[in-house]
């Protein structure tokens, strides 16, 4: 009779055994985050098509005997979700999953049952710039400004917080019979496009896995109100990033949604000459009008930075006595330096003056600093010395009219 109570405790043991092996306690992968899409096979199929804490879903998969279900369930109180998914070999697997905005549950039919399936509420929505270039969302997901890879690796990604729009032109028309004007339409610059929109008018612009969708609610003779909601893919589903709306005058332009969108621009470097994409921004051709950096010559450089045209000039140390020079090199422009020292000395006798031409500084003679000081110094002289050479000139066809008078 012991023995026989032995038998069943060991099958029991068994049992329990073989149930744990199926029991997805933490089977840790190590590797799969949230927001991952897997694929379904036909040994396993989950409605939410991977990880998806924010998304309820069911996964059905085949097991020893038949098949089984499991649904995304919440766990210790709301603050975490046991989230089920399949692997890329077919199996169930599953993954706990800190819940930041808390965990609730919602009724799901599936193949004719119905399942209290949880998710994780989404925190509200914020976006903050934690560094140059780099922002976070409320997920604590990291965006890095910088070049694309691949076919984009000449487009310089751009992320910041907020989306700034301008309304660079409202148009309208005159109401036939003198009854005043009735606006037609407004075109907007934003995340690096330009839209024409009439009033009522939707128009979604798609970068990356942002969606801005832009609404123009009222055109005025001389403003416009427009709504910009903002929401973000995440697998199969969408996070609302939430809207906000802005009136803004004709000419004007504003950042809505500061403490929660994530704009993104795409700047193509392409389109600039000799563009190339870097770390910085889009750079683009580098001109020196010096490029010996004689401290002579009064030189400008002249570059695309970060898709913007800048310039930088020889520069006058405040005493007078001594010039900085910029150069170009690899399409960037940079300071010239001996050394760690940037002022180059004018030498004696010599001094810093602007060119009033270009703005930038050179050395010229103590002397004939008075004179060369502006572009205006160097037309009289010019101006003189041609007088001069007319006088001479005049004087030589003179005495030459009088050498052939006493031949
Ligand atoms: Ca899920
Ligand atoms: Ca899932
Ligand atoms: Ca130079």
């Amino acid at each position: 009779m012991k023995k026989f109570a032995l038998v069943i405790l060991v099958c029991l043991l068994l049992i329990s055994v073989s149930v744990s092996a199926f029991w997805p306690f933490d089977r840790v992968t190590g590797k799969v985050v949230d927001n991952t899409l897997m694929n379904n096979s036909d040994d396993c199929i989950d409605t939410d098509n991977g990880v998806f804490s924010m998304v309820p879903g069911i996964v059905r998969y085949k097991r020893f005997l038949g098949t089984n279900e499991r649904v995304d369930v919440c766990r210790s109180k709301g603050r975490y979700l046991r989230e089920y998914y399949c692997d890329s070999k077919g199996k169930m697997r599953a993954k706990t999953i800190r819940c930041k905005g808390g965990c609730n549950t919602t009724e799901i039919e599936f193949r004719g049952d119905t399942y209290e399936v949880g998710f994780c509420i989404p925190p509200a929505p914020s976006c903050k710039e934690i560094g140059p270039g780099k922002i976070r969302d409320e997920l604590g997901k990291i965006y890095r400004s910088g070049c694309g890879k691949g076919d984009d690796r000449n487009k310089y990604k751009k992320y910041s917080c907020g989306v700034n729009i301008q309304v660079s032109d409202i148009t309208y028309s005159s109401i036939a019979g003198g009854g005043g004007t009735s606006p037609n339409s407004v075109t907007l610059k934003l995340l690096g496009k330009s839209l024409t929109l009439e009033e009522g008018a939707t128009e979604t612009i798609t970068i990356d896995s942002m969606n801005y969708e832009i609404t123009v609610e009222a055109i005025t003779q001389d403003s416009a109100t427009i709504t910009l909601k903002e929401t973000m893919r995440v697998g199969d589903s969408t996070i609302d990033k939430g809207e906000e709306t802005i009136t803004l005058d004709e000419g004007t332009s504003g950042i809505i949604g500061e403490d929660k969108f994530i704009s993104v621009v795409v700047d193509d470097c392409s389109e600039l000459a000799d563009g190339k994409c870097t770390s910085l921004g889009c750079y683009g051709a580098c001109v020196d009008t010096d490029p010996e950096n004689d401290i002579n010559v009064a030189g400008v450089v002249t570059v695309i930075e970060k898709g913007e045209e800048k310039t930088y000039s020889d520069t006058c140390h405040p005493t007078k006595n001594a010039v900085k020079q910029y150069y170009c090199r690899n399409g960037r422009a940079y300071l010239y330096k001996r050394g760690d020292y940037s002022w180059l000395s004018c030498g004696r006798d010599r001094k810093c003056v602007v060119d009033e031409a270009t703005g930038a500084g050179k050395c010229v003679d103590k002397e004939e600093a008075g004179e060369t000081t502006s572009l205006e110094g160097l037309r009289r002289i010019v101006q003189s010395l041609q007088e001069r050479i007319e006088a001479l000139e005049e004087a030589v066809s003179e005495l030459q009219e009088a050498l052939f008078a006493e031949e």
